[in-house]
């Protein structure tokens, strides 16, 4: 019965389509980041094996949460959030690889780590206790913006980017601009999906945009944006700084 639910994706439901792509493009970016690592510099494949192992950690999550979806329709909040437990700190250690050459130290790294911690187990809270009420799902919302606000901020006007103005690299430079752009633009594609669940603004309680299960519509488009961009740009700074590269 389970894999029977599995092998029939709803061809009239974006949500089913999306995690399979989601899966598939984690999968490939994975491969991708790992085989690339042998084109840059030493000092950059680290850099390489994290964008790989975000992408990597996604594409596992994204093979169990598809089948999730397509055996029972329902939302797989915890296996969501287990991945992004695990991926965005590492998007933190992205930040701190690449700024360490112009003096980060482990504080800044453990500081956004903090944040994103913050912003990801108040984010559970408001999906995974939801009693279907807007007050429930704003406070633990508003909650999590402080989290997600930290991090914009330090990448924007705060350390990460006081450390990246100090950066003898313009690759770096960009490269730190380019995530900044991410998490201001990327990053607020959650908040938004967030808004769509029962008692949400978007939802069926509020303006009644979106269905319940709509989602992981936003989420799946969001860590394919994210994940895997975030990884290009880590490729490209390791690239353009890599001596022997042909790319
Ligand atoms: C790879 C996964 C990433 C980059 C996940 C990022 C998640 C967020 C930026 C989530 C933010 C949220 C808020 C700012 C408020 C509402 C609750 C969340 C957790 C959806």
């Amino acid at each position: 019965m389970y894999l029977l639910n599995v092998l029939s994706i709803d061809a009239k439901d974006p949500v089913s389509f999306t995690f399979f792509t989601g899966y598939m493009a984690m999968f490939a970016a994975s491969i991708f980041f790992f085989m690339e690592r042998g084109q840059v510099d030493g000092k950059w494949k680290l850099s390489l094996l994290v964008s790989g192992l975000i992408t990597g950690i996604a594409a596992v999550h994204y093979y169990y949460m598809r089948d999730f979806y397509a055996a029972t329709k329902e939302t797989p909040v915890a296996l969501r959030y287990i991945d992004w437990t695990l991926t965005v700190p590492l998007m933190c250690i992205e930040f701190y690889l690449l700024l360490r050459p112009a003096g980060a130290k482990a504080g800044f790294m453990w500081k956004l780590i903090l944040a994103s911690v913050l912003m990801l187990v108040a984010g559970y809270i408001g999906e995974a206790y939801t009693d279907g009420s807007m007050g429930h799902s704003v406070l633990w919302g508003v909650i999590s913006t402080i989290g997600y606000i930290y991090v914009l901020h330090s990448a924007w006007l705060g350390e990460a980017k006081k450390l990246a103005d100090s950066s003898a690299s313009s690759a770096v430079k960009k490269g730190i601009n380019a995530l900044a752009w991410f998490v201001l633009v990327g990053w607020a594609i959650y908040p938004i999906g967030y808004m769509t669940m029962p008692g949400g603004w978007l939802g069926a309680d509020g303006i009644g945009l979106f269905r319940p299960q709509d989602i992981n519509l936003f989420y799946n488009i969001a860590d394919a944006i994210n994940k895997i961009g975030f990884g290009l740009v880590v490729y490209n700074i390791a690239i353009s700084e890599s001596k022997g590269a042909t790319a």
